[in-house]
């Protein structure tokens, strides 16, 4: 009976803030009951279930729709094969970062996977800042999703008539607060990255298994991420991030040629590291390079810049976030708060 009268209210409560963020949501409905740690939680999760079920607007086909209505095909070959491609793009504050990098990526992937997209990089970009106002959002997480569509079973693509766009606008926070503060551990794991001759681990396509493997593989012992190395042994990146170390006062990172993708926050840390007048190059890079590193940090739109403290069980530098990390990090937040396509 509890709970059935607070999904009453809290419905009541939403209709009634309708027009707010999901955060706006959340504080206002946090205020009107009390905030005990446990109950705010439980009113969280409640809130955010209702808001997709009742709010949510997903682009898709053109339009957009009920994320209730929001269907693909069971014949659409991104399900049926992970044949296609995505991005995942941040929105700070009513802006989104580097839009035209990411949507240059798509093209790329795209065009590697021989994949023709309909649409022009105009008309994905403001797909995606229309999708982020119907969601009322100014701070969040975009995925952009191009599928090769509907087809027959069986691999060829010939029977794919029309590519589908799917564009989510939702938030995000992959890592708690303090692994920003205090760092993350992370192991290396025996799945090895895709060989680029099989499939170019720079294209961003929906078959994300070889990482999905290296994931569960950190998770399986404890770990929220892991270096995945490549077929001759060399560290490539992590499951969904990219690996910078500082090496005597040095900035190194793997090469995409060494199976690396071609991140968008790599590329920004690059030009950190020129803005702070931190001499970098791409090397091949073995664990003991990672090892006897004094600083280390990952990059990722989702996680942004992620200082690591341990690796393998070695400590890195003294065992907390390096200074240098702290000025890369600095530089990222505000280069986030004053950049991107505005809304
Ligand atoms: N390497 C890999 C394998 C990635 O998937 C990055 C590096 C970082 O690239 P950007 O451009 O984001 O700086 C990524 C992207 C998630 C998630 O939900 C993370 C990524 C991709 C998809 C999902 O954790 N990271």
């Amino acid at each position: 009976m509890f709970v059935y009268s607070l999904v009453v209210f809290t419905v009541f409560c939403l209709l009634f803030v309708k027009r707010r963020s999901f955060k706006e949501r959340r504080f206002i409905l946090s205020d009107l009951f009390w905030s005990k740690a446990n109950f705010t939680c439980v009113l969280d999760k409640t809130i955010y279930a209702l808001n997709i079920i009742c709010f949510m607007k997903i682009y898709l086909n053109d339009q957009l729709v009920d994320a209730a209505e929001a269907k693909v095909s069971v014949f659409d070959h991104g399900l049926l094969y992970g044949d296609g491609i995505f991005e995942g793009i941040r929105l700070y504050n009513g802006c989104v970062f580097k839009l035209e990098e990411h949507l240059e990526r798509l093209e790329y992937s795209a065009k590697a996977i021989m994949l023709n997209m309909p649409w022009t990089r105009q008309e994905i970009s403001d797909a995606v800042c229309e999708t982020c106002r119907a969601n009322n959002l100014k701070d969040g997480y975009i995925r952009l999703v191009v599928t090769r569509g509907e087809g027959s079973l069986g691999l060829s693509i010939k029977n794919c008539k029309r590519p589908q766009l799917i564009i989510i606008a939702d938030t995000i926070q992959l890592y708690p607060k303090e692994f920003y503060e205090n760092g993350l551990s992370i192991i290396t794991v025996p799945t090895r990255r895709c060989n680029p001759a099989a499939l170019p681990p720079a294209v961003k396509s929906l078959n994300y298994l070889n990482n999905i493997l290296a994931k569960i593989e950190a998770q399986h012992l404890g770990y929220h991420e892991a270096i995945m190395l490549n077929d001759q042994g060399y560290v490539a990146e992590c499951t969904g991030d990219n690996i910078f170390i500082i090496h005597k006062g040095e900035l190194i990172t793997p090469a995409a040629s060494a199976g690396a993708l071609k991140g968008i926050t790599r590329d920004t840390a690059l030009d950190i590291a020129d803005e702070l007048g931190i001499p970098w190059r791409e090397a091949n890079m073995t664990r003991y390079d990672v090892w006897v590193a004094e600083e280390l940090f990952l990059t990722g739109t989702a996680a942004e810049i992620i200082p690591i403290v341990e690796v393998d069980a070695r400590k890195i530098g003294d065992g907390k976030p390096g200074k240098i990390t702290a000025k890369f990090l600095e530089a990222f937040r505000r280069r986030v708060s004053i950049e991107g396509t505005k809304l």
